[in-house]
């Protein structure tokens, strides 16, 4: 099991913050825990949200309510007693578990993730204990998780229960309706929960043969307690089932990473990246938004680079249709796969703490698999590799590549160079694999870029805390969050292979989704006994552009000035703030100073 303290990323306490803040290159092995077996090699799932939401599809009484679909019944305030109405009304008369099993399978998914019950409260399967259920309440009368369960024994997929145990908007005693249910000394939690959270649970261990794991989500204030009574009762119905992250409490066999968001860093432990295909989780009709097959496939690339698995989701119409433009991404997803399926399953993430600027490493014993997504012109460059390469070939076709490895003196590095063909195999990640010797052995110093750009990362930086109650930390991204104190500063060791005149260019993030932003910080940079000083922007939104799977986060982008630096060599960069704003208590929310080449 893994522990909060464990979990890198998660809120650790201030004290282990102190300097460095630099992460060991090297892969530690996690904990043995025997259930995770199947899901590290999984690696890619489907994760379907459904149920009486797809019948209003985003819209209510005529008005489109905005965010996510599955909401709609706490976005629009729908009574209880109109909401249930919609049950009448939900037959899917062409759903087919075996269609969806199998655009699931064809697009290289290893299990399905699907809402038995979400906070609406209705079970999307038979239930004795509720008859607020998809067999006793809907014209459908068919329990489609059976049809699901006996599809994916019958194609080899395993198959998982989404449940949320603590919001149920349809029960008086349950977290999440306020409006129909306001008084909150009324509310008697553990009653909902030994009535139905625990019962329904027991019905989905005991009545779906295997499982893969049961996806809590959303634990809210559920005790650890509670928490960890799911856990042992999923352990004990079905041994080998998981158990999600948001279960709550830090109970589960693995994390799940905030909605939509990717990691960044080394990490070691098992976690699961979630992702939407449009904007919605469930079916809504006006949403079009969707991501192009290249954000997806580098997304997948990106987490399995990371030590996670990819779980992309689907919401289904109120028919039982899958929405033709996921399928068809999912259908690209599986070509992709079936040319470069050994860069994914069974892989964990690459050796070095930071990513490429081509792409992501992912590796296996004795390989190592280089995840292109922008193909260099004739060469591909690795720094840092100490391991003897042997040999070095496309995954597309097993094209074998030239390669030499040589040392370069001025920074005390090993550099890999790899001969390419002018055309990339793949135009979204076309894969380089790396047949190496022994264990993978990196340098574990922070390098200039293949690309020519130094990239600082937040969380590879040293952190020095005026006061060790400063509420400075990196978030889940690896982005420095709650930096309001301007006596704490950053500073990083890098080596410079190729020295000229670049951009001191600093990366700020907003918040989810572009909401809340802070800008208007004054910061002083100190690299090479030069010295700049600048603003950091409020506007002029850009996104990376090496990193476009970066879709969710904005980015903006200040250029504070530039330097020079003449010869070769091991640098520190500091970076001081000499005023932060914080009136929304964000201040600098750092994602990386970078030194940005001028073209000459
Ligand atoms: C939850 C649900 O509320 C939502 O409807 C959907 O099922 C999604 C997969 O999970 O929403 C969350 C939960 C956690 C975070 C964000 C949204 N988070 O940790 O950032």
């Amino acid at each position: 099991m893994v522990s909060a303290a464990s979990l890198w990323g998660q809120a650790a306490p201030a004290e282990k913050q102190s300097a460095p803040a630099q992460l060991p290159a090297k892969q530690t092995k996690e904990a043995p825990n025997p259930r995770l077996d199947w899901w590290r090699q999984a690696r890619f799932g489907m994760f379907i949200h459904w149920g009486l939401y797809a019948i209003p599809a985003g819209e209510w009484k005529g008005k489109p309510i905005a965010g996510i679909g599955e909401w709609i019944m706490n976005r629009a305030k729908i009574p209880v007693t109109e909401y249930e109405q919609l049950a009448k009304q939900f037959n899917p008369t062409k759903f087919s578990a075996d269609q969806w099993v199998s655009i699931a399978k064809n697009a290289g998914m290893k299990y399905i993730v699907i809402t038995s019950k979400h906070h609406d409260g209705f079970a999307m399967y038979g239930s004795k204990v509720s008859p607020y259920n998809v067999v006793d309440a809907t014209p459908f009368h068919r329990d489609p998780m059976k049809e699901l369960a006996a599809a994916c024994k019958k194609q080899g997929l395993k198959l998982a229960f989404y449940y949320s145990q603590s919001q149920d908007w349809h029960e008086p005693d349950a977290i999440g309706n306020d409006w129909d249910f306001p008084d909150e000394s009324k509310k008697d939690f553990s009653r909902y929960f030994e009535q139905k959270a625990k019962p329904q649970v027991k019905e989905l261990l005991t009545n779906y043969g295997a499982l893969g794991s049961i996806w809590f989500d959303t634990p809210r204030s559920i005790s650890k307690q509670q928490s960890e009574e799911l856990l042992a009762m999923v352990h004990q119905y079905q041994p080998t089932a998981l158990v999600s992250g948001r279960v709550g409490n830090n109970a589960g066999d693995y994390e799940t990473v905030g909605d939509n968001q990717v990691a960044v860093g080394p990490m070691k432990r098992d976690w699961e990246a979630i992702s939407t295909t449009n904007d919605t989780w469930g079916y809504k009709k006006d949403d079009n938004n969707w991501k192009p097959t290249s954000v997806l496939i580098r997304q997948m690339a990106h987490a399995a680079g990371h030590n996670g698995n990819y779980l992309l989701n689907v919401g289904p119409t109120a028919e039982g249709v899958i929405p033709p433009p996921a399928v068809q991404a999912l259908n690209e997803m599986g070509q992709w796969i079936k040319v470069n399926g050994d860069a994914l399953y069974g892989t964990s993430g690459g050796p070095f703490n930071y990513d490429q600027s081509w792409g992501v490493i992912s590796a296996r014993p004795g390989k190592l698999y280089l995840h292109v997504f922008a193909w260099p012109q004739k060469e591909l460059t690795l720094y840092g590799l100490k391991n003897k390469v042997q040999s070095a070939y496309l995954l597309a076709g097993n094209k074998k590549l030239k390669f030499n490895q040589s040392m370069d003196k001025n920074v005390d590095t090993n550099v890999l160079r790899v001969s390419l063909p002018a055309a990339a195999p793949d135009k979204n990640d076309s894969v380089v694999v790396l047949n190496i010797a022994g264990e993978p052995d990196v340098d574990s110093s922070l390098i200039q870029q293949p690309s020519g750009a130094v990239d600082l990362n937040a969380y590879l930086g040293n952190i020095h805390k005026a006061d060790k109650d400063s509420a400075l930390r990196m978030d889940t991204r690896g982005v420095a969050e709650h930096w309001t104190n301007k006596e704490d500063w950053l500073d990083w060791n890098f080596k410079l292979v190729q020295p000229g005149t670049f951009d001191v260019v600093l990366v700020t993030s907003g918040q989810k989704n572009n909401h809340n932003w802070e800008g208007g910080h004054q910061v002083g940079i100190e690299v090479a006994g030069q010295k700049i000083a600048g603003t950091v922007n409020n506007d002029g939104e850009e996104n990376d552009p090496v990193k476009p799977y970066w879709n969710y986060w904005n980015y903006v982008v200040s250029k504070l000035g530039r330097v020079t630096v003449e010869k070769a060599g091991a640098y520190q960069l500091s970076l001081k703030p000499d005023s932060i704003v914080s009136e929304q208590k964000l201040g600098l929310t750092l994602v990386e100073v970078k030194l940005v080449p001028v073209q000459k």
